[in-house]
C-alpha cells in the first residue's frame, strides 16, 4: 500500500499529472505516509527519473516544466504536514542560483527540506547577480550562504561568490550544489559544505552549524 502510493507519486511526477500528483499526495497524507519521506521518496525521486529521461533524449523540456508543476502541486500539499525540527535559535540560510542560471527546481527541493528541519531560509530567487548573495549574507547575518548551479558556465562565479563572502561576513558558512558540483571542486571553491541532493544538503547544514549531522 505504502509503496504502491510512493510509486504513484513518482510516476505521476514523471507524466507531468498534477491532478494524479495531488491525488496520491492526498492518499499519502490518509495512510499516514511521512510527509518528508513522500517528498523525498516519492516527489524527488520523480523529477531524478525525469533528469535522466531528459539526458538519454527519452523527455523534452515542456514535459519536464509539466513534471516540475505536478511536484510543486503535491509539495503543496505535503508541505503544511512536514514535521517542524526543532534547532534551537533559528539559523539563517540564504540560498539562491547563481549568476546567469535559472535552474530552480533543485533550490526549491531544498529550501523546502531545510525550512522543515527548522532553518529560516532567505530564498533569493534564481540568476542571482554575487553582490546579492554578499549583501543578503552581511544584513541578515547568515549563518549559511547556499550556492546552487546547474550548469557548468554558471557554476565558476561560485568562487568569487564564496572569496566575498569570507571577506565580509567571516562567520558565514558557505555550502555548494547543483548537478556539475562535487565534493572536489566544492573544496577548490572554497566552500565550506556540499551535497549531492536536498536530504543531504540538511544534513551538512546541521553539521557546519555545530549540530547534529
Ligand atoms: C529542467 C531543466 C531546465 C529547465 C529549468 C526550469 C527550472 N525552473 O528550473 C529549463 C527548460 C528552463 C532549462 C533551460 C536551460 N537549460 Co536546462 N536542464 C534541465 C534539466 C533537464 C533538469 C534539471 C532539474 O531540475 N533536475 C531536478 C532537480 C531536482 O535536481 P537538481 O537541480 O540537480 O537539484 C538537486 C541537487 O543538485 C541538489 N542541489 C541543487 N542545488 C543545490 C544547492 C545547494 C546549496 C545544495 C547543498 C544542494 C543543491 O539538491 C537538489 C534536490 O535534491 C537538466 C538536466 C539534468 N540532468 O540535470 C538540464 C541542464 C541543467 N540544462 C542545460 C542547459 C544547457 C540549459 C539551457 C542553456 C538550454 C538552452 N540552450 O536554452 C537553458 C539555460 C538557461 C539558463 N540561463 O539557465 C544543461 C547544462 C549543461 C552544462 N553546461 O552544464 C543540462 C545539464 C542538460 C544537458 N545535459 O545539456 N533547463
Amino acid at each position: 500500500m505504502k509503496d504502491e502510493i510512493l510509486r504513484g507519486l513518482t510516476d505521476s511526477v514523471v507524466s507531468g499529472d498534477v491532478e494524479k500528483c495531488v491525488e496520491y499526495a492526498k492518499k499519502a497524507l490518509e495512510a499516514g505516509i511521512d510527509a518528508y519521506q513522500a517528498i523525498m521518496e516519492g516527489c524527488a525521486r520523480g523529477m531524478s527519473i525525469v533528469s535522466e529521461k531528459y539526458e538519454k533524449g527519452e523527455m523534452y523540456v515542456p514535459e519536464i516544466l509539466c513534471s516540475a508543476e505536478a511536484m510543486y502541486a503535491a509539495m503543496d500539499v505535503l508541505r503544511p504536514h512536514l514535521k517542524a525540527e526543532s534547532i534551537g535559535t533559528p539559523r539563517k540560510v540564504v540560498l539562491g542560483v547563481v549568476r546567469g542560471d535559472i535552474h530552480d527546481i533543485g533550490k526549491n527541493l531544498v529550501k523546502l527540506m531545510m525550512e522543515a528541519a527548522g532553518f529560516q531560509v532567505i530564498d533569493l530567487g534564481r540568476d542571482v547577480p554575487n553582490e546579492k548573495f554578499v549583501d543578503a549574507a552581511v544584513r541578515e547575518g547568515a549563518d549559511i550562504v547556499g550556492l546552487s548551479a546547474l550548469m557548468t558556465t554558471s557554476m565558476v562565479v561560485m568562487p568569487e561568490v564564496i572569496k566575498e563572502i569570507k571577506k565580509r561576513s567571516p562567520k558565514t558558512m558557505t555550502m555548494v550544489g547543483g548537478g556539475p558540483l562535487s565534493p572536489e571542486l566544492a573544496k577548490v571553491y572554497g566552500a565550506d559544505g556540499y551535497a549531492k541532493d536536498a536530504s543531504q544538503a540538511v544534513k551538512v547544514a546541521k553539521s557546519l552549524i555545530g549540530g547534529v549531522a
